[in-house]
């Protein structure tokens, strides 16, 4: 798997904050460090990183939304995907023969990711052949010809010939009748004068229609100088990133290479002919991410929580203003979360408080209670609770199988719930929980009657 650390980071970076009930400063600063970090060890830029988390924190903690999790998912993937440029297009041939010539230093990858890009484009249809245009070892004709017979196209090459250039024209009658024609040229230790004249000479007489600049991943960021000298001296119209699948560096070479201006058109991620991938950030980012994975995840925490609809609901506890309907909703939504105190913090204002929730939860019991009586009353008295008489009271108790005790019990509570969230509404919230203060939680405890 490619950049498989920088992703497994990631991923869990994003399910620990996705799974968290609130998503708070802390939250959001843990969670960029820990992206700062797994990038770092992926080998980018530092600055970069920097610059790049600061714009996903910003976007994070601008968004006021209640549907956070979401947001946080598509702004790392959004940001992911602008750091890494715009990708290759799919595999065209304007003319024929469609010329490709690979360059790049000594091992990077150049003959193998000749046969690569000669087997795409036999897969989409066309007719590639390969050219061995490198003069400079001995034994690069031979190896091209196997790498060819690997991709089952045909190979043109001259192990007698010192002269790269000489190379095309004797073979240019042959290649002229394919649709594609790949040359594999030779490389050096570095960027000499001898690399540059040579692909000069090269170009001039094959005449490419693409140039693409072959560079091993494992280099990491200094993949950058790299890139931007081969891009001072020629002209190259692409980048290929080999042997993605090898080493931990990557997102280093791949971010490098965005900066130094060259679109990254493919990417090796493997020894064999088949390993070879059109570069596309989103298909990629969504990849290192998982995003069905955290697709799966997020709908969980949706069906646990419509978090929007609970901070309305929220809203109006505070106020007083609810009645059964909604204390039923709470009560489910208690049920669901495990805990009254983790559904207390979906209401403004309480999650700021840094009280001991742990404290406030109700037992599930009652819970359970509560709703089957709930179940027994009808729209008019789960809407308004004042109509709630007598007769009334005692129909509920039987339609529920419990007391009247217990009926009674519950409206009780109600009631206070309601006095005590009036109480609390609003600015005076924090006031009054102040003055109560952490110590005088029981005090609110008593008040809530029974939630304990
Ligand atoms: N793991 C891995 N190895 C690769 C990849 N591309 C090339 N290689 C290996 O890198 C080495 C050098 O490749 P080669 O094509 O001969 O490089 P050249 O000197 O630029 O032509 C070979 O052992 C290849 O098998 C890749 O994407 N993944
Ligand atoms: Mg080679």
């Amino acid at each position: 798997m490619v950049l498989s650390n920088l992703g497994s980071a990631l991923r869990n970076s994003l399910k620990k904050i996705v799974n968290k009930v609130l998503i708070d400063q802390k939250a959001v600063d843990e969670f960029v460090n820990e992206i700062q970090k797994a990038l770092i060890v992926a080998d980018v830029d530092v600055e970069l990183v920097f610059n790049l988390t600061k714009r996903i924190k910003d976007r994070i903690l601008e968004d006021k939304g209640f549907s956070k999790k979401e947001q946080i998912i598509r702004i790392v993937y959004e940001e992911l995907v602008s750091f890494l440029g715009v990708g290759g297009d799919s595999l065209k041939v304007s003319k024929k023969p469609h010329k490709v010539l690979l360059i790049g230093l000594f091992g990077s990858g150049k003959t193998t990711t000749a046969g690569k890009l000669a087997l795409r484009y036999k897969k989409k249809g066309y007719k590639p052949c390969l050219l061995a245009l490198d003069t400079y070892r001995a034994a690069a004709v031979k190896q091209l010809k196997q790498v060819g017979k690997g991709a089952g196209v045909t190979v043109y090459g001259d192990d007698k010939e010192k002269k790269a250039k000489k190379v095309v024209k004797e073979f240019r009658e042959d290649y002229d009748n394919f649709d594609v024609v790949i040359g594999d040229s030779a490389g050096r230790d570095a960027l000499d004068k001898s690399l540059v004249k040579e692909v000069k000479e090269i170009s001039k007489e094959f005449k490419p229609d693409e140039v693409l600049l072959v560079v091993p991943a494992d280099i990491g960021q200094s993949a950058r100088k790299q890139v931007e000298a081969f891009k001072e001296a020629l002209s190259i119209n692409g980048v290929v990133i080999t042997k993605l699948d090898s080493t931990a560096k990557g997102g280093g070479a791949l971010t490098a290479c965005v900066v130094s201006g060259a679109p990254i058109k493919f990417i090796g991620v493997g020894e064999d002919v088949k390993d070879l991938e059109l570069f596309k950030p989103q298909r990629f980012v969504s990849r290192l991410l998982g995003m069905g994975d955290l697709e799966t995840l997020l709908e969980k925490a949706r069906e646990e929580l419509d978090e929007d609809r609970m901070k309305d609901l929220g809203k109006r506890f505070m106020k007083g203003k609810f009645n059964f309907l909604d204390l039923y909703e709470q009560l489910g939504a208690v049920n669901k979360m495990g805990s009254f105190s983790k559904l207390m913090k979906f209401i403004p204002g309480v999650s700021n408080l840094n009280l001991p929730m742990d404290k406030l939860n109700l037992q599930e019991e009652n819970v359970q209670k509560f709703r089957r009586i709930m179940d027994s009353m009808n729209l008019e008295e789960l809407e308004e609770p004042k109509t709630l008489n007598k007769s009334r009271i005692e129909r509920i108790a039987k339609g529920s199988g419990t007391s009247v005790r217990d009926v009674r019990n519950l409206i009780k509570q109600y009631n206070q719930m309601r006095s005590v969230m009036k109480r609390m509404s609003g600015a005076n919230l924090k006031k009054m929980m102040k003055k109560l203060g952490v110590k005088d939680l029981k005090a609110l405890e008593g008040m809530m009657g029974g939630m304990q």
